[in-house]
């Protein structure tokens, strides 16, 4: 796992277009509401309160970018990194106007973001992808934008019942289902291997070194 040097907000992007300039590059954190992806984020980071956890569902409307600043295991070299915490879908008491808001604005930034270099879907251990994942899924397979599976709050599930999650994830996408990994935000479990798999994906797409 590599140690964060610095982790600091950047901006918030509540409409499509207003994005903060192409800097380092992007790995989006996307999900149904309450999946814990700010959660997921703060891990990442190594932060307690970067990202703003919420009890209720469906409050982050917009794009947050954060910078990172990580110094690689091994070599030592440092990188930067931007995460980007993309508002929930799925929450039951949105209005048709706001889905069709998430959509434009998600898909006006993947659109956009030549820098963005992994786009993680996250899914709750306890449930099935839903017809929402499914979509995502194959939009990102045909605006070719590398994606991952991520299966969080594993401390939910006993040992025995993890192999069982990934097959349930994966079961869903067909034959070409992308990779998943298996988190805890909550505990930590999962993450030192969601690094290298992160440092892997923004690596392999020339990553600029500070
Ligand atoms: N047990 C457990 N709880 C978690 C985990 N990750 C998040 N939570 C809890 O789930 C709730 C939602 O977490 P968030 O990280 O705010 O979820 P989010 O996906 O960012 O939610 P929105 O921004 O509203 O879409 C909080 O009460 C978290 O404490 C996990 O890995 N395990
Ligand atoms: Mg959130």
């Amino acid at each position: 796992m590599p140690t964060v040097i610095d982790a600091v907000y950047l901006a918030e992007a509540r409409e499509a277009g207003h994005w903060p300039p192409e800097g380092p590059v992007e790995v989006a954190i996307a999900g149904r509401s309450n999946v814990g992806k700010s959660t997921l984020l703060n891990r990442l980071a190594g932060r307690r309160a970067l990202a703003r956890v919420s009890k209720t569902p469906g409050r982050t409307r917009g794009l947050i970018f954060y910078d990172l600043s990580v110094r690689l295991p091994g070599t030592g070299e440092r990188l930067a990194l931007r995460l980007v915490d993309l508002p929930g879908y799925g929450y039951a008491q949105v209005s048709r106007d706001e889905r069709k808001a998430w959509q434009r604005l998600v898909e006006g930034y993947v659109k956009a973001r030549s820098s963005l270099r992994l786009f993680l879907i996250l899914l709750d251990a306890r449930r099935a992808p839903g017809e929402e994942e499914i979509q995502l899924v194959e939009w990102l397979r045909s605006e070719r934008v590398p994606h991952h599976l991520v299966v969080t709050k594993t401390d939910k599930l006993r040992t025995a019942e993890h192999g069982a999650a990934r097959d349930k994830a994966r079961a869903a996408f067909g034959p070409d289902a992308p990779p998943v990994s298996l988190v805890s935000g909550e505990t930590g479990e999962g993450v030192d291997a969601l690094w290298a798999l992160l440092l892997a994906g923004v690596c392999d797409g020339g990553a600029r070194p500070l």
